[in-house]
């Protein structure tokens, strides 16, 4: 049996077993996702973001609860934890016990935290083929938490169906700590930590800046691009999405019901939108693009001396030739 095999009739050991192949780029693990990929498709993947410490582990472990305990028939959950190494909180790390102490022993939950090394672009890919793993071997949903701010969580949310983007009250103090990128891509707004004061003027600057947000055009926004889709008209509201706020205190599992609710909305209004597809085919060009630009990078440069690179490289230092220049000659094969 090939482990491609094994994942697909449920073999846990081989499961974690590819994870580490394809995190590590191995040639078995790259045979491996070839062979599961027609097997891909029927996940749906939820990124999970937002600033450090705001909740996102405790939220992931209390979502998971709820799909494995309060669902039924229960879901199978994966939830990938990249870059867990965030300094307010250990990260992962804490999460990580949280969760293993409330799920222990389900075979039907993993949870799989991702070091975080090598470029964030490549951090986005891997992310992109443990997903596709988890998708192959059934898991129903699958978690994707990511800390930071910026492009990472831009470039993850572009792997998912939906997009949490979590906030606290009294971090940063409400609409600085809420970054217009971030915004962009939220698709539910999570106000965790409403046993703390300050969650409801947390809400009413979301809201606020909800409003403010031109309403009338959606932007789909991918390596770069954006692509406006115009507003829909009245009589047909229902492909409109305004992301809803949803009040949580994670530590307790207050509003995981609902905000499972509102994940599910999101994922019903995908599919009668047709976002779902638009999703789908975005999310899996911009996979086809990464590859073709990696293919094509390293099969190009293993036919030129490194020597000649190196020499080129020197010229740009001593200010002799500007890096297009450099990139010119490289490319017209003509370097001396
Ligand atoms: N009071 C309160 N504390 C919470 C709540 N949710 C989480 N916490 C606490 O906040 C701290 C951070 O929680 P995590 O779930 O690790 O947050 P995180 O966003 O995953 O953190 P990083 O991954 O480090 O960015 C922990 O001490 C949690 O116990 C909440 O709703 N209310
Ligand atoms: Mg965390």
């Amino acid at each position: 049996m090939t482990l491609a095999q094994s994942i697909l009739s449920g073999d846990r050991l081989a499961l974690t077993r590819l994870l580490t192949q394809v995190e590590n780029q191995t040639a078995e693990g790259r045979a491996a996702l070839v062979e599961l990929f027609p097997h891909t498709g029927r996940a749906h993947l939820i990124g999970v973001t937002g600033s450090p410490g705001t909740g996102k582990s405790s939220l992931v472990n209390q979502l998971a609860l709820h799909y494995r305990k309060q669902v039924d028939p229960p879901k199978r959950v994966a939830v990938i934890a990249v870059d867990p190494s965030s300094p307010f909180t250990g990260g992962a790390v804490l999460g990580d016990r949280v969760r293993m102490r409330d799920l222990a022993g389900d075979p039907d939950v993993f949870i799989r935290s991702m070091a975080s090394r090598g470029s964030l672009g490549g951090l986005a890919q891997t992310s992109a083929a443990v997903a596709q793993v988890f998708d192959a071997a059934g898991y129903d949903l699958i978690l994707i938490e990511t800390v930071g701010a910026g492009q990472s969580e831009v470039e993850i949310a572009e792997l998912a169906h939906t997009t949490l983007v979590v906030e606290a009250p009294g971090l940063g103090d409400d609409i600085q700590a809420i970054k217009a990128g971030i915004l962009e891509i939220a698709d539910i707004l999570v106000v965790n930590k409403a046993d703390r004061s300050g969650a409801d003027s947390t809400e009413r600057a979301l809201k606020n800046m909800l409003e403010l947000a031109h309403p009338a055009r959606k932007v789909f926004r991918h390596h770069g691009r954006e692509m406006l889709v115009e507003a829909p008209q009245d009589d047909q509201p229902e492909t409109l999405w305004l992301p809803p706020i949803i009040q949580t205190v994670a530590s307790q599992g207050t509003g995981t019901a609902e905000l499972a609710e509102a994940i599910e909305k999101h994922a019903a209004h995908l599919r009668s939108s047709g976002d779902w597809a638009a999703r789908e085919r975005a999310r899996l060009e911009v996979e086809v693009e990464a590859l073709l630009q990696e293919v094509l990078v390293s099969r190009f440069r293993s036919a030129i001396p490194e020597k000649e690179i190196e020499k080129l490289l020197s010229q740009v230092v001593n200010r002799q030739l500007s890096p297009w220049e450099a990139v010119d000659l490289l490319v017209a094969g003509r370097a001396e």
